[in-house]
């Protein structure tokens, strides 16, 4: 039985990823948390890591020599990036560099899939839609700005030290369990606060015209297993699904499934000033090479996220 190991599986992508490798894909899986992070999840075996320190990262992998390992830790708010920058380059670059170098003294190579994100590619123009993998990078904040280059590193590293490293962009992903500062959970939240009687019947948004590829997180962890496996060493493959949809569509869609009325304002402190109108991936890449296909539609997904915070708010 292969060995998995999830770093930084306390977030939103964790669970999901561990639940795909023991369930879908039949793998024993190990999982690391920060020391104060809760991480309560059956299907993996849960360790503490935090990977500022690297002797740490060290120590674990010489103990569980895991075949695969998914580098999810770190710092994913573009807000705390720009409050933060020194800490957010310290976690997704240095932080991931200690977990590279931790691999290269390991005695065997394991296949190592480094999580980035269509954050990267930044300001793109209206003629590369959709964004192949080899677009220029125009990275517009602090947090796309580190992901670029921990991108960089590792396939440095793949061709300097032959190490198996496969790197992804990962454009949106939602579903149930998303924290409310990403756009469809926050529709979502609000929605049932309306229907709750805990807010007025005012859902408030920011821009709705801008367009973005969301993918269903548990479409994204297939990808995130499939590519583990059989990616190329020192490729990049975007994680999305393909089609961009104006919020404006998310939003009516939502609106749609609420179980009463309501208004919908325009929130200025919600309008971002540098919105990219559309960011669409191309995932012809990704699908050559394993032979993924979007399962989970838009409507599921949207379905899925309001009842989870139906069962969340209390009335
Ligand atoms: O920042 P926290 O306290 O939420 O902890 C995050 C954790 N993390 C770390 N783990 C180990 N050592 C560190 N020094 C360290 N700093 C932060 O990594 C969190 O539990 C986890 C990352 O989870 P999320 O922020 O929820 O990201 P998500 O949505 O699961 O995305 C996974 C990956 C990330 O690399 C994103 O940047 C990318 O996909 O889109």
């Amino acid at each position: 039985m292969k060995k998995a190991l999830i770093i930084g599986a306390a977030g939103f992508v964790g669970p999901y990823l561990a639940a795909e490798l023991s369930d879908g894909q039949g793998m024993e899986v190990y999982a690391t948390k920060l020391p104060h992070e809760h991480l309560d999840i059956i299907r993996a075996r849960v360790h503490d890591l935090n990977i500022l320190n690297k002797e740490e990262i060290v120590d674990l992998l010489s103990r569980l020599r895991p075949d695969y390992i998914f580098h999810l830790a770190a710092q994913s708010s573009v807000a705390v990036s720009w409050r933060n920058p020194g800490l957010t380059i310290d976690i997704n670059v240095k932080g991931s560099v200690n977990m590279l170098d931790a691999v290269r003294e390991l005695d065997y190579r394991p296949r190592v899939l480094l999580i980035g994100s269509g954050e990267e590619y930044g300001h793109v123009l209206p003629e590369e839609i959709p964004i192949r993998e080899d677009n220029y990078l125009r990275p517009g904040n602090i947090y796309a700005a580190t992901k670029a280059c921990q991108n960089m590193i590792a396939k440095i590293y793949t061709d300097a030290y032959d190490m198996e490293l496969i790197m992804v962009r990962a454009f949106n992903h939602i579903g149930p369990g998303q924290a409310p500062r990403f756009v469809v959970s926050e529709f979502c939240k609000q929605v049932v606060e309306i229907e709750k009687g805990l807010r007025e019947p005012v859902i408030m948004v920011g821009n709705l015209k801008a367009k973005r590829d969301f993918t269903d997180v548990r479409d994204v962890v297939r990808a995130y297993a499939l590519l583990v496996q059989h990616g190329s060493a020192g490729e990049t493959y975007n994680v999305g699904s393909g089609h961009a949809v104006e919020i404006r569509e998310i939003l009516d869609l939502i609106i749609s499934k609420a179980r009463v009325g309501m208004e919908v304002k325009v929130d200025p402190e919600k309008l971002r000033p540098v919105d990219v109108p559309i960011i669409e991936a191309d995932t012809a890449k990704l699908k050559k090479a394993t032979g993924w296909e979007q399962k989970i539609s838009l409507e599921q997904t949207i379905q899925e996220t309001l009842d989870y915070w139906r069962t969340q708010l209390q009335a």
